[in-house]
Order: structure tokens, then sequence, then C-alpha cells
């Protein structure tokens, strides 16, 4: 299992009431990541933590780190802070466009596998605001020209059912995977938020399996909340058998990307957090690696629920 990080969650973080913990350079925090057993991959936004690809490389290799994705950040320029994919405004478009074709030549640049992009300002905040129509032909005209550009590098898009925007535009797994069968661009993918899943009271197991199963890549974000907000808690502190079932079915499709920890420490100190949070997950990681997977399928299609629960209760809780 191979385990990354946001590294923007190692420097400050705040909310509306509260700033937690302190700001980093860009250094300091992959200095960081180095020190946090069970991490070796890298999430790094783009433009707002990159410098020239040389230098980012150099440091990356000091470190002796792995790229798990580039970060493209559309939302938090001011210009964008009411959207920007979707907006009615063609040069606030064609700027976030701009920044993803630019994460994309940055990754390239570096050597990063992937450009990851969650358009968290696109969407409305009371009825009446936007016009639906209009925001989702701009939302697949946007996404389409990301996309079709250098290609070798595929755009995965991160939904989440609220915040910033109260309803964003790609509220769900679903919302975005019928964007991307709009947009028809083989290298695509969805990014799966453990929590924005549940957040949109989907099963990310499942939404894992409907998005390979309809021909598109998926890349995994874990964390944990109580559905309710965006929390970012650490994995299986409140969903331990979704994210079980998540990392079986991850197992089953040989998924090799980096699981980047989309976790916020807030109270936590920084490194027990990410700590905790990796050992957790390579723990399900190692526990469903020595499930049978045949045998839970074989009882699948003879839906034989009772073994199931029964299996579930011995192998996986344990009591
Ligand atoms: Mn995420």
């Amino acid at each position: 299992m191979k385990q990354s990080v946001i590294i923007g969650f190692l420097g400050k973080t705040q909310d509306r009431f509260c700033e937690y913990h302190t700001s980093k350079t860009t250094r300091e925090k992959l200095q960081m990541v180095q020190q946090i057993k069970g991490f070796d991959g890298v999430e790094m936004v783009c433009p707002h933590e990159t410098t020239t690809p040389e230098e980012i490389k150099a440091l990356m290799k000091e470190f002796g780190l792995n790229w798990a994705a580039i970060n493209a950040n559309v939302k938090k320029d001011p210009k964008f802070i009411s959207g920007s994919l979707s907006r009615p405004i063609k040069e606030i478009r064609d700027e976030a466009v701009a920044i993803i074709k630019q994460a994309k030549d940055f990754a390239k640049a570096v050597g990063a596998p992937h450009v990851t992009c969650c358009p968290l300002s696109d969407g409305y905040d009371m009825l009446f605001q936007v016009d639906y129509k209009m925001a989702w032909r701009y939302m697949i005209e946007t996404v389409g020209e990301a996309a079709d550009y250098l290609p070798e590098i595929p755009l995965f898009l991160e939904p989440k059912y609220s915040e910033v925007r109260v309803h964003c535009q790609l509220d769900s797994t679903a919302k975005t995977l019928l964007l991307l069968k709009e947009i028809g661009n083989k290298h695509t993918g969805v990014t799966l938020d453990f929590g924005h899943s549940i957040m949109s009271q989907e099963n990310p197991a499942q939404m894992l399996v409907t998005t390979l199963e309809s021909g598109f890549d998926v890349y995994v974000h874990t964390n944990d909340n109580d559905t309710k907000a965006d929390w970012d808690l650490i994995g299986g502190s409140r969903h331990f058998l979704g994210y079980v079932e998540l990392l079986f079915w991850a197992k089953e499709y040989g998924y090799d990307k980096y699981f980047t920890t989309d976790a916020s420490p807030r109270i936590f100190d920084l490194v027990d957090f990410f700590e905790r949070h990796a050992e957790v997950s390579l723990g399900i990681w190692n526990l469903v690696n020595n499930l049978d997977a045949k045998k839970y399928r074989k009882l699948m299609a003879e839906e034989n629920y009772n073994e199931l629960i029964r299996l579930v209760t011995k192998e996986i809780y344990r009591v």
C-alpha cells in the first residue's frame, strides 16, 4: 500500500473560528512528510505550493519522496471565490482552465502521474442564483478543454456535496461520472474522497466499482467524517467497515495509485495524527489482503447474507 498526504495539511489550517498549527514553507512540509512513518508520497497544490519544477524536483529527491498527484487549485484566488469553471464570465473560466493546464505542465515537468481538481467554489448558495443550463454547459466545455490538454497527464475531478458553496456543482460521484461521460475523454477520472462520498450519501466502495466499470479511472483520498460535514478525521475513526469495504474493492481492481490522506489534524499533534491514519489504513489494507475475496464474492453470488455477516463479524470486526 502506497500512502501519501496533501501537504497543505502539514502547515497552518483554519476554520471559521480557529487557526491550527503554524505556517510552513513547501520545503518544511516535505521535510515533515519524510518524518511521518507510513508516508512516502506527496500531493502538492499548484500554483500555491509549487515554485519551479527544478527546485521542487530537487526537494523531492532530497527527502526521498514520490509523487501521488498535483492538485490544481481553482478556488483559492479571490477572483474564483464565487466559482471558476462554470461561471458566466468567460475570462474567469479561461483563467481556471489555464490553472489546470499549468498544473498539467508542472506535473509533466516533475514526473507526477496525474492532476486532480476539486472545483469547490462552483455551485450555488441560494435558489435562483445560477443558470443551471449554462453552468452545466460551461462545466462540460471547461473541463473538456482541460482534459484535452496534455492527455498523457490524466485529469481527475473531485466531487463534494457542499463547502465552500452550499450546493456544489459536482455534488456526487454520479454527477461527476455524468460530466466525464458527456466529455468522453478516457484520460480522466474521479478523485474518490471517502469523506466527500459519504457526505453525498454514497457508499465509497460501490462508487469506486461504478466509476471503474464505467471506464473511468479512480484516485482515492482517505479520511472520515460524521456525514454531516467534511471533518477530515482519521480514516476508520467513524466508518470502519466502510473503509474496509473500499479497500477490499480497491484491491479487487488492482488499485496501484497512492492512497492520499486528505485529513486535517486540527487539535491533534501533526505527526501523531498522520501516523495513526497511516497505521489504521495499512492495518486495514493488510486485513483485506488476508481475506479470501473469492469466498466473499461466491457468497454474494449465492445471496448467502447470513454467512457474509458471520464472516464480517469473525474476520473483519474480530469479535
Ligand atoms: Mn479530498
